[in-house]
């Protein structure tokens, strides 16, 4: 039985890849940071499933003690301050947990034991002011936010230790990718609850920020498995894993609204504060590597995983606020 170290494993693509490995027979251990309030609800489910250890990866000797302990076979690095906007206000400790923080775990797999395999969450943001479309593994960088030059550093401290001490390092330049377990703040989830809320005349408005801003959007499902197979390979390299498909946040808001019978335009505000210094303004990544080499492709349509998530979040909130939810309502279907 393999044994896999994931680091953020109580956020959106930490439960996903718990969920896939379990089901291909790991032991599964969760490094996860002590708070104040629990925040273990994407994986209530697998609680007794799992193991946690409590470590927080700016932590250096924290997290030798813990790849030591529970001698992983592969690592996958998910932890990181990952938000955009919140990178702008923190930049020094985005740098720290996002970026600095990829040392301790590659230092403890150098230390400890180099034939563990290692992967980075890598992302398209790093690309920025894209120089090329669509990007691919060679198209150069032009992060555009503290959160983006914080993931370069991970990203190359990982091709470095891949190339200095023949590590089995692996770098997946990720995009974009949602699910119903993705949160709140981010633009997919926002938009998905709005929507529900609306429909159940919970709200009336949402305030949106820059709706010309275009997303390669996933599914969160799809994407951990490619960083499987990733680790699954003789050779280390790094991938480009996206749709190939890239849609603005007006498009976003009439696939979510229209699903319900909504007009967004009755309903959005546009809102300076959800701007930011600087955009990323386009995204669009080719998977071509990925599909060749790992044999991987998306299962998950962008109007597949907007509808998806408006279900949920139609469920979810008809659920806290009481509203039987029936035929009457004409509502889409509510299971997923
Ligand atoms: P989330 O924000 O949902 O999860 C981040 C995880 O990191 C949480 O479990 C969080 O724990 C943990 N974490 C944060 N700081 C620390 C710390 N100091 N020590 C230990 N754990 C910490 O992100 P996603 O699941 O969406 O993304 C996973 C990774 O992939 C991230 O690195 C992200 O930057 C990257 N990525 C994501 C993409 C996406 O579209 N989702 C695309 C490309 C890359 P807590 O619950 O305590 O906050
Ligand atoms: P992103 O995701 O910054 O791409 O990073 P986010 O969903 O936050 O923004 C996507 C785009 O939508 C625009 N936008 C808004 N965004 C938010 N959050 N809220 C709004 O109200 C809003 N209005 C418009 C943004 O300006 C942006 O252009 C995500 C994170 O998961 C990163 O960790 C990951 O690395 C990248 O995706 C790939």
């Amino acid at each position: 039985m393999k044994t896999a170290l994931i680091t953020g494993i109580t956020g959106q693509d930490g439960s996903y890849l718990a969920e896939f490995l379990l089901s291909r027979g790991y032991r599964v251990v969760g490094l996860r940071r002590r708070t104040s309030t629990d925040n273990c609800w994407r994986i209530a489910h697998l609680l007794d499933q799992v193991e946690l250890v409590d470590c927080d990866i700016t932590d250096q000797a924290g997290v030798i003690r813990t790849v030591e302990k529970t001698e992983p076979d592969e690592i996958y690095n998910l932890a990181a301050q990952s938000f955009v906007p919140t990178s702008f206000h923190e930049p020094f400790a985005t740098g720290t947990v996002t970026g600095l923080s990829v040392v301790n775990l590659l230092e403890a797999v150098r230390i400890l034991n180099p034939g563990i395999r290692f992967y980075q969450a890598s992302s398209s943001e790093m690309f920025g002011a894209v120089r090329e479309s669509p990007q691919r593994e060679t198209t150069p960088f032009h992060p555009r936010s503290p959160y983006g030059v914080a993931k370069l550093y991970g990203h190359w401290i990982t091709v470095n230790y891949r190339e200095s001490y023949g590590i089995h390092a692996c770098s997946g330049i990720l995009f974009n990718h949602e699910s119903p377990r993705r949160g709140p703040e981010f633009v997919t989830r926002k938009v998905s609850i709005a929507a529900a809320r609306i429909k159940l005349g919970l709200q009336a408005k949402v305030p949106i920020g820059n709706l010309k801003a275009s997303r390669d959007w996933g599914f969160a499902g799809d994407y951990v498995r490619a960083m499987w197979l990733m680790l699954q390979q003789e050779d280390p390299r790094d991938f480009v894993v996206a749709t190939g498909e890239s849609h603005t946040i007006e498009e976003l808001l009439e696939t979510a609204f229209s699903f319900l019978g909504l007009d967004w335009r009755s309903h959005v505000v546009q809102d300076p504060r959800f701007f930011r210094p600087s955009e990323v303004d386009f995204l669009l990544g080719d998977a071509t590597k990925a599909r060749e080499k790992l044999g991987w492709e998306p299962t998950v349509t962008f109007e597949e995983l907007v509808r998806m998530m408006v279900r949920a979040d139609l469920k979810d909130q008809a659920e806290k606020a009481g509203i039987p939810v029936n035929q009457s309502l004409t509502l889409p279907e509510l299971v997923p």
